[in-house]
């Protein structure tokens, strides 16, 4: 079973981090209700979720992704690159610890969950404008005990290594390479973004269907050629605030108690 841990939309939402951006006015009231259709979303595509509130001291919480990073082993807390949002893991790790043990980043590390990409055996860290190479090497110290392969992906002109790259299917991912470097990947399956769509790479793969945004519809159409089931959400006023559809959820496999206390 897999559990989705979300957090509500912040009523200052407004003041958000951005850097790619221009800063645009945001309907926090409609942004609500993006996020309340793209949790059913998730419910519906078989997601428990549990939900964390809002926090008016927190105009990015929402983006809850980037707090943590949660494997099948344990949970790392991560330190997010903005100081701003460095508060938000508090609440995060609270809830977490009901589900796994807890590890964290530790200064001078700076690490944001929107960074690290988890596909097939391998754990991808983005260094980035928030992710920083001690933040690698801490999540590669952390992981490499349990079996995982730990690899340093530079990531430019995007916010996070998922801006630019994400998967939609078990050996197929989704990216921008104008923003990665795609032979980091290896021998798997591609999928390029519609060039006028650049900020089209970042899916939410769920049981095998892909949650993905209204906004491209010309790269929807690339992943629907490829066979692959899309649900289509509106995530347009996230968006303003640089969010997509992974980083409004963390999503990990409820464990059997059996395991959990191992
Ligand atoms: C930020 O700049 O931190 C937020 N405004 C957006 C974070 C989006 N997170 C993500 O894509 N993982």
């Amino acid at each position: 079973m897999l559990v989705a841990l979300i957090r509500e939309v912040s009523p200052s939402l407004e003041r958000c981090e951005l850097t790619h951006l221009p800063r645009q006015r945001i309907d926090v009231a409609l942004a609500a209700a993006q996020h309340r259709q793209y949790e059913l979303c998730l419910a519906q595509l078989g997601c428990t979720v549990h939900h964390l509130p809002a926090d008016p001291e927190w105009p990015d919480a929402v983006f809850i992704e980037d707090t943590a990073i949660v494997l099948d082993e344990l949970a790392l807390i991560a330190r997010p690159g903005a100081r701003s949002r460095r508060a938000e893991t508090a609440a995060v790790a609270e809830a977490l610890r009901a589900f796994r043990s807890l590890f964290y980043i530790e200064s001078p590390a700076t690490l944001d969950g929107g960074d690290v990409l988890h596909f097939g055996k391998t754990v991808y860290v983005g260094l980035s404008s928030r992710t920083n190479q001690a933040g690698f090497e801490q999540v590669r110290r952390l992981l490499m005990p349990y079996g995982h392969a730990v690899k340093a992906v530079e990531v430019s002109g995007c916010l996070h290594l998922k801006s630019a790259v994400t998967s939609v299917a078990e050996n197929m991912l989704l990216i921008n390479r104008a923003w990665v470097d795609a032979s980091t990947f290896g021998n798997v399956a591609l999928i390029d973004v519609d060039p006028s769509e650049p900020f089209a790479a970042n899916a939410l793969l769920v049981n095998e269907v892909v949650m993905y945004p209204s906004g491209f519809p010309r790269t929807r159409e690339k992943l629907e050629e490829h066979g692959i089931t899309v649900r289509v959400v509106d995530v347009s006023e996230l968006a303003k605030a640089e969010g997509g559809v992974t980083c409004c959820s963390l999503i990990f496999n409820a464990l059997s108690p059996r395991l959990d206390f191992h």
